[in-house]
């Protein structure tokens, strides 16, 4: 897809316009970037614009979360988390006190990223097995040129 077929597809359908152009091959859904898998995110590693919206989704059966390592952000960064919590501290309790901030199979969470720099992120219930991801975020114009 070349830089005009890209912004006119991002206006009506931005998830699965991203989704395709990140090469992203799971059936016809391309309209997340990261899914989640029993105890890892899919792909571990994903590089987004500034700006760009990226969407994780519960691809398996387990209820997962997406929680920002804090000590991780960039400066300026704003903290995110599934459930929408304002720091790990808050998530960790959240998860501790009935699952806050799971998503469920099929269920999204979506943030779009405006510091640039790399993210490291993690499954609370599943950071013991190695359930972590990073983002990437650069800062440059979305394009439609496969990251990976
Ligand atoms: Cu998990």
């Amino acid at each position: 897809m070349d830089r005009r077929r890209y912004l006119a597809a991002a206006g009506t359908a931005v998830a699965a316009g991203l989704g395709g152009c990140l090469g992203l091959t799971r059936g016809d859904n391309t309209e997340f970037d990261v899914g989640m898998r029993p105890t890892s995110f899919d792909p571990p590693t994903i590089t987004v614009a500034v700006g760009e919206e990226l969407v994780w989704e519960n691809t398996g059966t387990r209820d997962h979360t997406v929680t920002a390592y804090e000590e991780s952000l960039p400066d300026g960064a704003a903290y995110f988390a599934s459930g929408g919590y304002e720091s790990e501290a808050t998530a960790r309790e959240a998860w501790s006190n009935g699952a806050g901030g799971a998503l469920s199979n099929g269920e999204q969470f979506s943030y779009t990223f405006e510091i640039p720099g790399e993210y490291e992120y993690f499954c609370i219930p599943h950071e013991s097995g190695g359930m972590v991801g990073t983002v990437i975020v650069e800062d440059r114009t979305p394009t439609a040129t496969p990251e990976e």
